[in-house]
Formats: structure tokens, C-alpha cells, sequence
């Protein structure tokens, strides 16, 4: 009290005065304190602030790449093209087969392709995953394949509905275990390279409800899940889903041999239903924009020497398609 009186001047409030009593070295930490806070605060709204505008720049420049490029797509041919952009631009997936693209494997590809299925039954899967996979060698062993994804009809569908130039990211051949393991793939997620990733996906036999069909999530339900689990990226567990969206709104893409389901993966959540009847064979061909909103997310299915080996049967046109992050200088011609 002495001390408040002695530090006290005149006029002063009973509150400002006892502010006065305060030493230096009682307020620093409390300074400190508040300056850290201070900072921290500024800090996030800065990087948020920061982010929000480079988000919208981003956006901005996407949609004039977008305008830039509709001159150049030539339009599509048949109407039953039309139809699967249409489609996958409305609902985010079509569900159509081979022979009604017209876009049937020969029957070369067809017999490399089971030769190669028999293979994957022999790779050694570790006890904790659920997929084999061929190798580069073995999908480029396989007459046509890496070329089926980068036919002009196919690319056409593909940047009709990116809107841009797209990237091919190449091709995979999968044989998912009938096992059960629940974890990555297998559950509910999006894919994060780009605003859009188109998935072709063939089923290379009959794939039911007990065969480890592709599962994907409306648009409508996708938003649901996106808004009431704040979700962005991860994976989700299926009770969490079911909390939000019930089991029986899950949307399977089930199909006879030949079935394609061109998907776009970055705008419904999805996942691959764990086969618990057998093994499930499938084709996967991969596209983005060849901007990609994340490009450290996409992993080339060939190794750089196997694109290389590959790309020396391609005309300069398709080059781009698979060199999008630059053609390498022993092909530029
Ligand atoms: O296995 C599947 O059906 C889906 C795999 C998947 O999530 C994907 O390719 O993005
Ligand atoms: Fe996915």
C-alpha cells in the first residue's frame, strides 16, 4: 500500500493507479505473453488471409486457362460422347462399358492382359496391404495398354471433361485380395492432385456387390460429409460416413466384364469396397489437368526409364501428355 501510495499521482483512478504499482519485471512476462499471442494470431490470420487470396488467384487463373482452351477441343463425334461428358460433368460419374464407347481391347491386349492377371495371382502381397500391382515391365509387355489411355477418342473424353489439357498418368493393373484389410483405398476419401481427376476404371471380369465394386458417394451426399465432418482430407472410417450418410444411400458401380466407370475422384468420396467373395481384377487409367492443383501427389505409374522406353513410340503430339512436367531433353526433337 505504501508503494501504491508512493507511485501514485494525482488525478489518477483508484484502477489506473494500481496499474501504476506494477514493477517492470512483473509486466514483462505478461508482455511477453500478449505480444506472443499477438503475433501468433496476426501470423494465422496473415497466412489465412494469405491463403484465401492465393486460393482465389488460383481459381482465377484456372478458369481463364479454361476459357483460353475451350476454343481448341474439337468436338466430339459421337453422341453417346456427349452423353458420358454430360454425364460426369453432372453427376461426377459415368458408368458405361467398352463396347458402348466403341473403345473394345483386341484381342491381343485381351490375352496379354489375362496372362498378366495370372501373374499377379503369384505376387507376393505382405500381410497388411490388398493390392498387387504390374510392374512397368509387365504393363508395358502388355501390346497396346499404355496406348489404349492416350488413343485421340479417350484423350478427347478426357480433356472435354477436364476443360484443360490433361496429363495421363499412365495405367494400372490391380488384383485387390479378397482379404481384410481396411485401410487407405478402402476407405472413404477424395483424391487430392487437381480440381478434377478423371479415373477410367475396367472391370476386367463380373464385378457384384461381393466382388470389391468401386463405391462412391453422390454429390448431394458427398457435400453432406464434407460439411458435417468439416472434411477435407484423410481417410474416413465407414461408421463415421454411416453417421452422416447411411449404408444403404452407398452407391456401388457394379458390372459385367468390360464395364468402364470413368470417375472423377476429386469430387466424390469414395472408396474400394473390400472383396470378400475373390480377388478383383481391374484396369485403372489416371488423367489430370497437366496443372495439377498438387502435383507432389501424383506418382508416375512408370518408372522415368520406362517412360522414356515408352515414349519413343509416341508422336510429338503425345508427348505432352505424359512429360507435363517438362519433356526430358533426350526426347526433345
Ligand atoms: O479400388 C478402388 O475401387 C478405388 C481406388 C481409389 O480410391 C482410387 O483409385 O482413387
Ligand atoms: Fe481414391
Amino acid at each position: 500500500m505504501q508503494n501504491e501510495q508512493a507511485v501514485r499521482r494525482p488525478g489518477t483512478s483508484a484502477l489506473a493507479t494500481h496499474r501504476h504499482v506494477f514493477r517492470l519485471s512483473d509486466a514483462e512476462p505478461y508482455q511477453y505473453r500478449q505480444a506472443f499471442l499477438h503475433r501468433a494470431l496476426s501470423y494465422v490470420r496473415s497466412r489465412s488471409v494469405t491463403l484465401a487470396s492465393v486460393e482465389n488467384y488460383r481459381d482465377q487463373l484456372h478458369q481463364k486457362r479454361i476459357q483460353a482452351y475451350a476454343g481448341s477441343l474439337s468436338p466430339l463425334s459421337r453422341s453417346h460422347d456427349h452423353k458420358v461428358v454430360d454425364t460426369l460433368t453432372r453427376d461426377g460419374i459415368c458408368i458405361t462399358s467398352l463396347a458402348e464407347l466403341g473403345l473394345d481391347f483386341d484381342y491381343k491386349l485381351k490375352s496379354a492382359l489375362g496372362s498378366l492377371c495370372d501373374d499377379l495371382q503369384g505376387q507376393f502381397v505382405p500381410e497388411d496391404k490388398f493390392v498387387a500391382r504390374a510392374t512397368p515391365a509387365q504393363i508395358l509387355q502388355v501390346p497396346g495398354l499404355m496406348m489404349w489411355g492416350l488413343q485421340s477418342r479417350m484423350l478427347q473424353l478426357v480433356e472435354h471433361y477436364l476443360q484443360l489439357p490433361a496429363a495421363y498418368h499412365g495405367v494400372r493393373v490391380r488384383r485387390d485380395l479378397c482379404n481384410l484389410v481396411e485401410n487407405v483405398s478402402r476407405c472413404w476419401h477424395f483424391d487430392l492432385e487437381d480440381d478434377r481427376v478423371l479415373k477410367v476404371i475396367i472391370y476386367l471380369h463380373d464385378v457384384d456387390e461381393s466382388l470389391g465394386p468401386f463405391q462412391y458417394l453422390d454429390l448431394d451426399d458427398t457435400q453432406r460429409v464434407r460439411q458435417r465432418l468439416n472434411y477435407r482430407i484423410g481417410y474416413l472410417n465407414s461408421d463415421l460416413v454411416d453417421s452422416v450418410v447411411p449404408a444403404p444411400r452407398w452407391r456401388s458401380a457394379v458390372g459385367k466384364a468390360g464395364t468402364v466407370v470413368l470417375v472423377d475422384t476429386a469430387r466424390l468420396v469414395h472408396r474400394g469396397k473390400r472383396p470378400e467373395a475373390a480377388d478383383r481384377y481391374t484396369v485403372f487409367f489416371d488423367y489430370t489437368s497437366r496443372q495439377p492443383k498438387r502435383p507432389y501427389y501424383c506418382n508416375n505409374v512408370l518408372t522415368s526409364e520406362a517412360f522414356i522406353q515408352f515414349a519413343s513410340t509416341l508422336s510429338e503430339d503425345q508427348l505432352p501428355y505424359i512429360f507435363w512436367r517438362g519433356v526430358p531433353p533426350q526426347l526433345e526433337r
